[in-house]
């Protein structure tokens, strides 16, 4: 049987891995070839992403992989890095943690009403986003000095290739296109005065990106073209949902974040929408990410920093054992955005509403599955009214698949069955776009066939008990 192999580097929050799928008319399997950590550094500036270190992580990574047929790069959403019109990387990218967005909602709105900028970007309203970001920037020497703006992937695409582009999916994360269009938001971005010549052309996933340049190819043993893939981690991840053909569905891509909504053959960009602050993030092939971010595992990765536990199976377990849903916490609040005294503010958050505060670590561990699960439900039961799209079934893909507890809370408060995995779904994503691309699969369709044959998938049903989630959902206001 022939099969092409391509590498995927996919780069997580919390770390980065090159991993290599091979895809064949019947094969669609996965190795690890590399794993890095992503480790963002706090200088007396700000919150920092080590972007050389990831890219030693990936050139390591694509040497380890051997020779591949094509390579292809998703990130996290959102961040950028600048450059000078040498085309030098003008300081270390900043974190979308950072604080430095705080009040840029507001200032943006000065310019561009709120109702307005969403009826042209369709994009939620949130602190991490690009547009904020660059506003926040405005005025210092570093943007002034700027000349280019890349994106996370496309900054790793252009070291590898020589090649500068903004890749679409992850473009839709900057609130600076117009999801209807696919193109740029000129109308919004001007009256913002954000200048748009700062971004590369547009290219599309599928689209070839460049080939390694000479010096990449003497570390990495090997040459091989870079292939554009969805390359916001979400766009990659949703691409591999394991939906059958006709499944009426929605997704849950769990990680540090949860995104939770519905795949959209158009954006939905109405008022109701915006004040449930609904987000319309761009696909592969036109597709719509009609979705909530929910904070996600990063309620519970920040505990266990401050814990200094490093192992969750014992904190799973205790919270698997304590009985729930007791205190829930709104877990799509931006008030857990930034680091530290994770535990501390949750409890604070269960204080003012009137909830018993959960004391040990298991019970914490508890009050954030519960309280995911509580969002989960709020966005997946939203977005089906808000889109006039119901669904049968919820699919889990992500990390988080491999979270039982999760996954059946998420199925309990959904009231739907919870189909789980592929946990390596943006990696999957990743190499099926580029196989596509080189005529190893055939459309989209094909892809989730062939993802629906070759993966092993969890399903868990819902209990009875309803009322105890409509009881949770009470005790929590809506924002
Ligand atoms: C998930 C993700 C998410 C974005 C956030 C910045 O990794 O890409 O879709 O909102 O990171």
């Amino acid at each position: 049987e022939q099969a092409g192999a391509f590498a995927a580097v996919d780069l997580g929050a919390s770390s980065g891995r090159v991993m290599v799928g091979r895809v064949g008319p019947d094969t669609l399997d996965l190795t690890e070839a590399h794993r890095f950590p992503n480790r963002p550094v706090r200088l007396a500036e700000g919150l920092r992403w080590d972007v050389l270190g990831l890219y030693a992580g990936i050139l390591d990574g694509l040497r380890a992989a051997g020779r591949v047929d094509s390579i292809g790069i998703d990130s996290w959403g959102v961040d950028y890095g600048l450059l000078d019109a040498d085309g030098r990387l003008l300081g270390n990218p900043v974190h979308y943690r950072d604080a430095r967005t705080e009040g840029m909602a507001r200032k943006a709105w000065g310019r561009v009403p709120a109702e307005r900028l969403y009826a042209e970007t369709g994009i939620q309203d949130s602190p991490i986003n690009t547009l904020y970001q660059l506003l926040a920037a405005e005025g210092t020497a570093q943007l002034a000095a700027a000349t280019r703006l890349l994106l996370i992937p496309d900054l790793f695409t252009y070291w590898l290739t020589g090649e500068q582009g903004t890749e679409l999916t992850n473009a839709s994360t900057t609130q600076l296109i117009d999801p209807r269009t696919g193109t740029w938001a000129h109308s919004a971005a001007d009256a913002l005065g954000i200048d748009l010549s700062l971004f590369a052309p547009l290219r599309h996933p599928g689209d070839p990106a460049g080939r390694l340049l000479a010096h990449v190819v003497e570390h990495t043993g090997h040459e091989a073209p870079v292939t554009t893939v969805g390359s916001h981690d979400t766009a990659s991840a949703v691409a591999a949902v394991p939906a059958g053909a006709g499944e009426r569905f929605a997704y849950i891509c769990t990680g540090t974040w949860s995104l939770a909504g519905l795949e959209l053959d158009a954006p939905v960009m109405t008022e109701p929408g915006r004040a449930a602050n609904f987000t319309n993030e761009l696909g592969i092939d036109g597709t719509v990410r009609y979705l909530r971010n929910i904070m996600g595992l990063w309620l519970l990765q920040e505990c266990m920093r401050d814990w200094s536990e490093p192992d969750v199976v014992p904190l799973l377990r205790e919270a698997a054992a304590a009985p729930g849903p007791r205190s829930v916490v709104d877990a799509s609040d931006p008030a857990f955005l930034a680091p530290g005294r994770m535990p501390e503010r949750i409890a604070e958050a269960c204080r003012t509403t009137g909830q018993p505060v959960p004391t040990t670590h298991g019970a914490i561990t508890r009050c954030i599955l519960d309280s995911l699960a509580l969002a989960h439900r709020r966005a997946i039961t939203s977005a089906q009214s808000l889109a006039d799209h119901p669904v049968d079934v919820v699919h889990v893909v992500g990390g988080g698949a491999r979270n039982r507890l999760l996954c059946q809370l998420t199925a309990d408060a959904c009231g739907v069955p919870v189909v789980a995995g592929p946990a390596e779904a943006a990696a999957l994503g990743n190499v099926l776009v580029q196989a596509r691309a080189h005529g190893r699969v055939t459309d989209r369709a094909a892809m989730r066939e062939l993802l629906v044959r070759t993966q092993p998938l969890e399903r868990y049903e819902p209990s009875a008990d309803r009322g105890v989630w409509e009881a949770a959902d009470a005790r929590v206001p809506r924002r």
